[in-house]
């Protein structure tokens, strides 16, 4: 897991300045936009909430995992996982309730859910309601506890910095906060800003129609609920939707399998068991570094061997984040104006501008320092462009796991050959848990997992022995979430269509077709650390609607061109990039059958900005806006 990533042209008409990828933009933080420091909405975003949440602020805050709602307790054998079958419950044998009228709906609570909530509720005086299938706040880190799972952006980045109160007053413990403090952190929220009112848990949205008679999105939810809003709001993540790929004979086994992405909410004891972990990515990288100690065995199942770097984890100073909040939106302004919303100076030079040991030098202040995404955008600005720089970071990395890993059958099985060019990790520890005489790597690339047994799992090679098999196979990511529930826009198209060849959104916020629907973080939109740019996009999704409501704006509604033009660009950038070269979760690649496509916009954030505003400062120029219809009474 280890969210801290990532979350639209009309270039042909001239209105927009030419962009390049993220990576290079440190050579050229000249071009950051300055009406982005004047863009209104933001600080009016801050002023609102201060007006409106003084009794909220007078609680204290308690940022402990005690605060936690109560969960669902079941023990949960085989892992719970979302599937097409659970979402497609019918509603006919539930009695249809009368639809309740709302202004604005909201699906998902976690980062996104909450900041559109908090605009629309405390800000706009909205009658609006966040719908979430879990049974509390916190999004993908409702669902994502398994052991080690935490962010690798900074706490004091993963986080929002619209209330200068809230910021200084939550007081993060760890440079990665662990899951179970985000979620303490977005509970305070929700119970700061007064937002559990209007928040249904535990139901999942099971349509959600655009009804072009009434101009409102027609909603119903498992629990037969249903919804007529005028504006909906997705906060979906992209990297919700489990990916949890099929294996013969899995019903005999008669251990725990285990998904890392619906980890049960109560403690597991891994002490004296025999556990086999299938996937390296970013989450399994986090379990094997931090149950390598506790278990009697671990048996890493890896497919391809990763790059990754150390973390450099510690205890924060409360003082160093009293520093941040004495000058707060200055910081995260600087913070949102970089390549990748992360807390590090974008990188000006590229690797091959300098000299072999000023390289050296700068990888290696890198590696202490500590941070996957520093390492990769921080150091030279070209490594995820150039090939020759990434050769040398590449290079760089190989030489570290070297001297840490010494054991020569493990060292081989674990050095990545590959380009250094899918979403960057770090870790506490990792290649030191493999390290580890009671870690074993099996090769599933030469060996291929055939089928799980009674006692464990067969490989090409042999039957392992289990207690748990952990699926850390990450996610059907960016339009799982999507495709699941049943969108439809105008004329009864379906998302799902229309999507048909990879997402395509104007500015990843919305789609042609789709009126008065807004995506949060959607895509393709920019590929960031998320809170920092979710909550700017909440603001100006929350403008959106109140321009729309004060000029009697019916349907607001982004054109065909718009769309394309946004995704021919989010496109033209991705190919510049090394990213486009491999084969993994961002282009759709890890899921078979999934159509490969461009999910995300890779100019940078202060870039991205500059587009919305634009749009914005021009009455919504890629967006129709209807005024309203007359209607018999
Ligand atoms: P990832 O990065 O998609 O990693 C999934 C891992 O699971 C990866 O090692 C895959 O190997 C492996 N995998 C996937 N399917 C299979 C099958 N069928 N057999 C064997 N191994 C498999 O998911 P994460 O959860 O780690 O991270 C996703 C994002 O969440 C992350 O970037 C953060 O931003 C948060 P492969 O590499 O495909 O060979």
């Amino acid at each position: 897991m280890a969210t801290g990533l990532s979350s639209g042209s009309r270039r042909e008409r001239g209105e927009l300045g030419g962009c390049d990828c993220i990576w290079r933009q440190g050579a050229s933080s000249g071009r950051s936009t300055s009406r982005s420091a004047k863009f209104g909405p933001l600080r009016q975003f801050n002023g609102a909430a201060t007006a409106n949440l003084a009794v909220a602020r007078q609680r204290p805050c308690r940022p402990t995992a005690a605060r936690n709602r109560p969960s669902d307790r079941r023990p949960c054998r085989r892992a719970e996982i979302d599937s097409q079958e659970e979402y497609a419950v019918s509603t006919t044998e539930t009695a249809k309730k009368e639809p309740q009228k709302l202004d604005a709906i909201v699906f998902g609570a976690g980062f996104a859910g909450l900041a559109m909530l908090h605009k629309l509720q405390n800000s706009l005086g909205l009658n609006a309601r966040v719908i979430d299938k879990a049974d509390g706040v916190g999004g993908t880190w409702h669902w994502n506890r398994y052991p080690g799972a935490r962010s690798d952006t900074e706490s004091w980045v993963y986080c929002y910095s619209f209330d200068p109160t809230l910021y200084r007053e939550w007081k993060w413990t760890e440079r990665y906060p662990r899951e179970s403090e985000i979620r303490a952190y977005l509970e305070h929220v929700a119970d700061r800003f007064d937002l559990r009112k209007n928040i249904i848990f535990s139901t999942a949205v099971l349509s959600a129609h655009f009804n072009e008679k009434t101009s409102r999105w027609d909603i119903e939810t498992d629990k037969g609920d249903r919804f007529s809003a005028r504006f909906l709001i997705t906060g979906l993540g992209i990297l919700s939707a489990p990916n949890k790929p099929p294996f013969p004979g899995e019903e005999r086994f008669k251990g725990q399998v285990l998904h890392t992405a619906r980890w049960p909410h109560e403690p597991i004891d891994f002490a004296g068991k025999r556990v086999g972990v299938i996937g390296n990515g970013s989450t399994g990288v986090q379990v094997v570094s931090e149950l390598a100690a506790t278990v009697e065995h671990l048996t890493l199942f890896q497919r391809t061997p990763q790059y990754s770097v150390p973390a450099q984890n510690h205890p924060l100073d409360p003082q160093f984040l009293d520093g941040i909040a004495d000058s707060l939106e200055p910081y995260f302004d600087r913070v949102r104006k970089s390549a990748t919303v992360f807390a590090f100076e974008d990188a000006k030079v590229g690797a091959m501008e300098v000299s072999a040991e000023e390289r050296e030098r700068v990888f290696e202040k890198a590696w202490r320092d500590g941070g996957g995404f520093n390492f990769m955008f921080g150091t030279f600005n070209d490594i995820a462009v150039n090939r020759e720089s990434n050769a040398a970071a590449a290079d760089f990395i190989r030489r570290k796991i070297a001297q840490i890993v010494t054991d020569p059958a493990k060292l081989e099985a674990v050095t990545p050959t590959d380009l250094y060019a899918r979403r960057p990790l770090c870790d506490n520890g990792y290649y030191q848990a493999i390290n580890r005489s009671n870690v074993t790597v099996a090769n599933i690339r030469q060996n291929p997992i055939i089928e799980f047994t009674e006692k464990g799992v067969r490989t090409s090679a042999g039957e392992v022995e289990l207690d748990y098999v952990i699926f850390a196979t990450g996610f059907d990511a960016v339009t799982g979430n999507f495709t699941r529930i049943d969108f439809q826009g105008r004329n009864g198209v379906k998302m799902k269509d229309h999507w048909a060849q990879g997402p395509r959104a104007f500015l990843g916020l919305s789609a042609a077709g789709f009126p008065n629907m807004f995506s949060l973080y959607g895509p393709p939109g920019p590929f960031t650390n998320q809170p920092p740019a979710i909550e700017w996009q909440a603001e100006w999704v929350s403008q959106a609607i109140k321009y729309a409501i004060d000029n009697g704006i019916e349907t607001i509604e982004a054109t065909p061109e718009a769309e394309q033009a946004w995704l021919d660009e989010c496109k033209r950038i991705e190919e510049m990039t090394l990213f486009h070269k491999i084969d993994w979760w961002v282009s759709g690649a890890n899921i078979p059958g999934k159509v490969k496509a461009v999910s995300f916009y890779m100019g940078g954030f202060g870039e991205y900005m500059k587009h919305a505003e634009l749009c914005a400062s021009q009455e919504y120029k890629g967006y129709t806006l209807s005024p309203a219809k007359a209607r018999a009474a």
